[in-house]
């Protein structure tokens, strides 16, 4: 008890100055920071600083389905620290991160071959997108060097990631560090076809066809990949419509463009199979992943190839390095440990079928918000749902986000950590939640809605 007392106390006393947080209202929060300061997490809750239990709606930030504190995940770490803290990157490797590579790819759809490492989702997709630009001229195609992502995508923040992205504000500002030679799909949302679907919509298969416009008017030989999110998660929860993603795959085997997933969010059990590849039957040439490998406890990324890519750097003098690319943390052993202790716990707790049973509940009650005020929309697959609010008008003027942060403040004081973006509240709780805790957390949600207008 004297250990939790000394967690509270260094949680409430807070100098809050010198800390610049991440994709944060910094002076918002740092006016009353303590409903804010997270103290401890055990299975599907937080406790704040303030001694309020949070219901983890959102899995950490999608990274931690298992629960906090996973006994042996945490025991897998401890061990691994002491066994072999860090063993160097490049010319070296210990055998639990080629175990893990083996691991990652039986767990891929067929035909996957080979795993690079990473430290975030963000490295990983800069990383996939070095390796499409540097195989196609391995293969001789050197002019195939265009990137296409799609709108609202959200790929990290490297800038690579943020130049195939599609969110206005993550790129505004850094309009002069984008890449050149970046074009984007249309986004798949459209409210007046699709509002309130349940899983993937059946409207907009037919966007898929605007790769060849970009086709038409690039030349195919210009282009080296696309990246999309299979569903796109950052965004607000835009599943893909049904069709729209086998289309895509076409467009791409028929022009020689590689297609890469990026399942930064979709990896490892969220819509209830090991990659939405798998769940939406559409194998790409590459798959990003990063948080739920490592149950979100050590940073952890990284790029499934295929043989065929991977192969195809494979040339030159033996002694040559093939791929002038990696991190000092690549392949982390602290990391590995935790992936394999997460892949462990992910088959002991058949946690694909735990999702595949919660998905039901989750959209049940998710669309039992239908008709309370200012529900725009609800959309849903796997275990993750999304909650769309209209905008709170001051004066007769839209005040974008104001509606969802009340929602959020509220919903905190009544035990719910959610997510929200714009005017989207998205949940994606654990995979080890129960069917009540799934309930609840909608029915507090509609509570907070409800006494926000
Ligand atoms: N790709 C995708 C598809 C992601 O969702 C990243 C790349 C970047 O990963 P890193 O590890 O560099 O942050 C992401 C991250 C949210 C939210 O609530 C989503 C992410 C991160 C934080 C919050 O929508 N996605």
């Amino acid at each position: 008890m004297k250990h939790e007392t000394a967690v509270m106390e260094q949680a409430t006393r807070l100098r809050t100055e010198a800390y610049w947080m991440p994709f944060t209202h910094n002076r918002y929060l740092k006016k009353n920071p303590r409903s804010r300061i997270l103290a401890r997490a055990e299975g599907a809750y937080y406790t704040t600083a303030e001694g309020r239990r949070l219901f983890d709606c959102v899995s950490g930030m999608w990274c931690c389905p298992l629960g906090h504190g996973h006994p042996k995940i945490a025991e897998a770490v401890a061990r691994q620290v002491k066994e072999l803290d860090y063993s160097p990157a490049f010319q070296m490797g210990h055998p639990k991160i080629f175990s893990l590579a083996e691991r990652i790819v039986r767990l891929a759809p067929a035909g996957m071959g080979q795993v690079f490492f990473a430290n975030s989702g963000s490295e990983a997709v800069d990383t996939a997108l070095k390796i499409a630009v540097a195989y196609h001229r391995m293969k001789g195609e050197a002019a195939r060097t265009r990137l296409i992502g799609r709108e609202r995508g959200y790929h990290g923040v490297g800038i690579g990631g943020i130049s195939v992205g599609g969110i206005a504000p993550n790129r505004k500002m850094f309009a002069p560090l984008l890449l050149q030679g970046v074009d984007h799909l249309p986004h798949t949302y459209n409210a007046a076809e699709m509002a309130f679907s349940r899983g993937q919509p059946k409207w907009g298969a037919h966007l898929a066809d605007e790769l060849e416009r970009l086709v038409a008017l690039h030349d195919a030989s210009t282009i080296a990949a696309v990246i999309v999110e299979p569903m796109q998660g950052s965004a607000g929860v835009i599943v893909p419509p049904a069709g729209y993603l086998e289309r895509l795959r076409a467009i791409c085997d028929k022009h020689g463009i590689l297609l890469i997933f990026d399942e930064v969010i979709t990896g490892f059990g969220r819509l209830g199979e090991a990659f939405g590849a798998q769940r939406f039957g559409v194998v790409p040439d590459m798959i990003t992943f990063a948080k739920i490998v490592t149950n979100g406890v050590v940073p952890m990324g990284g790029v499934i190839v295929k043989p065929a890519i991977h192969d195809a750097f494979m040339t030159g003098p033996e002694t040559a390095v093939e791929l002038f690319h990696g991190y000092t943390y690549s392949g982390h052993p602290v990391a590995a440990a935790a992936a394999h202790a997460t892949l462990d716990a992910i088959e002991e707790e058949a946690s694909f079928k735990q999702v595949r049973e919660l998905e039901p509940v989750l959209e049940r009650a998710a669309h039992s918000l239908k008709g309370e005020p200012g529900v725009s929309d609800i959309r849903n697959i796997g275990l993750v749902a999304a909650v769309e609010l209209e905008p709170l008008r001051e004066n007769g003027q839209a005040r974008p986000g104001a509606r969802a942060l009340k929602v959020f403040e509220r919903a905190m004081e009544d035990g719910m950590l959610f997510r929200f973006t714009g005017d989207i509240i998205a949940m994606a709780p654990p995979f080890i939640s129960t069917k009540a805790e799934i309930e609840t957390m909608a029915e507090k949600l509609r509570a907070a809605i409800r006494a926000v207008i």
